[in-house]
């Protein structure tokens, strides 16, 4: 029999050329190499308090919080896990870059999450340690994952049995430990491996319920590289820059592009504690801020503004955007607004570590580009577009699913090697499950989803883990939840389709309380539609497809 030739696949690459990129240091090392140079700069600048910690005095505190944390009563050790259960701080960087040194991860989360998701978070992750703020600590539960008891350090007050930061952690190492022991050990007991996971961030992915994403030191600190390494690097941050941090350190897109590029580039990042838009263009003014990194219904909060006209804006010379879709007209509509700064997207998801793509008219020497793309993909990778149906790569401007290769994109799934088989294939290529296509220029457009995600305000919602809730009410037969969209500030909202039991008289109130009490508010049902059946393929498959097709009709009735 003839054999067939496989054809050849069509990969498309970075207009910049591929850089060096030394990604075996611990990601501590790597994010503070510049230290020597930029030791005296500032850091870290409180949004609230306006206190400025240098680069050296948050280096020396990390050390001093690791020093503790190898200590007892904590007595981490390389593969422990913490939790950051925490709205921004400077406590956040702190905890984040003293796990990495002691060879720890960090699970992130939001301390919005109700008792129930931050339980699930715990005892899927294996955290031991859950650093976390007043705000979130009487819904943590009383245990860890194996019985142990779970040791709880508080940011911003003193409890009993939890431990104060500052007062009973950082207090207590003598000085002489701070410096000693550490410098070429990223772990307690003195080994480290650039594939040690360093960051655990859940995500649902293309399917099914939140798991743990292993970023790994070599991955994470590839990503940085790709974003702010090399003479003329993508993303053109320096070290006189001032970055916004306005978005939340517990999401991937934080963590990544503002905390670790900022501080590689040894550029001061103003810490907000949360989003709030006046406060947001009062510190952009008071702090001269150059770098906004945002998400489109921040983006739209500001075109829609009338308070932009009443603060200088004018220092900002880079807005990002990314972590959901931006459409052309909400672009042109906020350069009215700041005619003097450079708009541009960038693609990312949790599992690719998470930069697939960046907008090049960031680039030091800049590139032009189109509205309404969402960058090219980065240097030293490979991204290909595939046929969803027969797997073939697809050549420029033709849609299909975004595929990426390289040493940023995760380890795998934790615990989960079937989940992580359906995400990375056996040629290394991660699978998004977003549909775009590459145009003649190498931009990137997104253009659809074939996955379950919903995006609330760029916050990932899972349908499974809703459907899985939603069939635990007792007069709910069956369920599925797609996504809506709706106005720009808020992108989708999650829909429910409830088949109901025989006999119940289940209101859609009743129905939206219900899964209200138990998940984090992006995530509630904000609309019910009761059906008799959930459609499903003979596989038992919810056939979201047919639902969405319904929610359009409806809306267009
Ligand atoms: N356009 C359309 C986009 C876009 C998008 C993401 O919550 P996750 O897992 O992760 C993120 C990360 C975003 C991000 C990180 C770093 C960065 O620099 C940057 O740009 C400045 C963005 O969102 O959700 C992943 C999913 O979110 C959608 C897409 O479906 C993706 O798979 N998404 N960015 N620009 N859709």
């Amino acid at each position: 029999a003839a054999v067939e030739e496989a054809s050849p696949e069509i990969i498309f690459r970075s207009k910049l050329p591929d850089i060096a990129i030394t990604n075996t240091l611990p990601l501590h090392r790597y994010c503070f190499e510049r230290l020597p140079e930029v030791a005296d700069r500032p850091c870290l600048i409180d949004g609230a308090e306006g206190t400025v910690r240098t680069y050296a005095e948050v280096d020396r505190l990390t050390r001093r919080l690791a020093a503790a944390l190898r200590r007892e009563p904590l007595g981490l050790r390389r593969g422990a896990v913490v939790m950051n259960l925490m709205l921004n701080s400077a406590e956040f960087v702190l905890s984040f870059f003293a796990a990495s040194r002691v060879g720890a991860a960090v699970t992130t989360a939001n301390p919005m999450s109700t008792p129930h998701e931050i339980a699930n978070q715990i005892a899927a992750s294996g955290a031991t340690v859950v650093f976390t703020e007043s705000m979130a600590v009487d819904k943590l539960p009383a245990s860890a994952k194996d019985g142990g008891a779970l040791t709880v350090v508080l940011i911003d007050a003193r409890r009993d049995g939890c431990l104060h930061f500052w007062d009973d952690v950082m207090a207590s190492v003598p000085d002489e430990e701070v410096a000693a022991g550490d410098e070429d050990s990223a772990s307690g007991d003195g080994e480290f491996d650039p594939d040690d996971v360093v960051a655990l961030p859940y995500s649902s992915g293309t399917t099914g319920l939140p798991k743990g994403v292993m970023l790994t030191h070599r991955s994470l600190s590839t990503s940085v590289a790709q974003q702010v390494d090399g003479d003329n690097p993508n993303i053109g941050f320096h070290s006189g820059d001032v970055i916004l941090c306005s978005l939340p350190m517990f999401h991937i897109y934080s963590l990544n592009t503002i905390m670790m590029c900022g501080l590689r580039v040894g550029a001061a990042i103003v810490v907000m504690r949360r989003f709030a838009l006046t406060a947001m263009m009062k510190l952009v003014e008071r702090h001269r801020i150059t770098i906004a990194p945002l998400v489109p219904p921040i983006v739209v909060d500001v075109a829609k503004s009338g308070e932009a006209a009443a603060h200088d804006l004018s220092s900002v010379r880079m807005v990002l955007s990314g972590a959901a879709p931006m459409g052309k007209d909400i672009e042109d509509a906020f350069m009215a607004k700041l005619p003097g700064a450079v708009l541009g997207q960038g693609y990312g998801m949790t599992e690719a570590g998470p930069v697939l793509s960046m907008c090049l008219a960031f680039a030091k020497e800049p590139f032009r580009v189109k509205s309404g793309a969402c960058g090219t993909v980065v240097r030293n990778a490979e991204l290909k577009i595939i046929d969803p149906n027969t797997g073939k790569s697809l050549g420029r401007n033709q849609p299909g699913e975004i595929c990426i290769r390289g040493q940023q994109i995760m380890k795998g799934y934790l615990n989960n090697p079937e989940a992580t088989k359906n995400t990375i294939d056996a040629d290394g290529w991660l699978h998004t499950g977003d549909v775009g296509f590459v145009d003649d220029d190498d931009e990137i457009f997104i253009v659809d989803r074939l996955k379950e995600i919903i995006k609330y305000r760029g916050f990932q919602v899972a349908p499974a883990e809703l459907e899985a809730l939603l069939i635990t009410h007792p007069s709910i037969a069956d369920a599925a939840v797609v996504g809506k969209q709706v106005e720009p500030e808020i992108g989708e909202i999650p829909v429910a389709f409830v088949a109901k039991a025989q006999g119940s008289e289940l209101s859609d109130d009743d129905v939206k309380q219900f899964v209200a009490k138990e998940v984090i508010y992006y995530k509630k049902v904000r609309e019910v539609i009761f059906i008799d059946k959930i459609p499903k393929a003979p596989s038992g498959k919810i056939l979201r497809k047919e639902l969405r097709k319904q929610l359009q009709e409806q809306q267009q009735a």
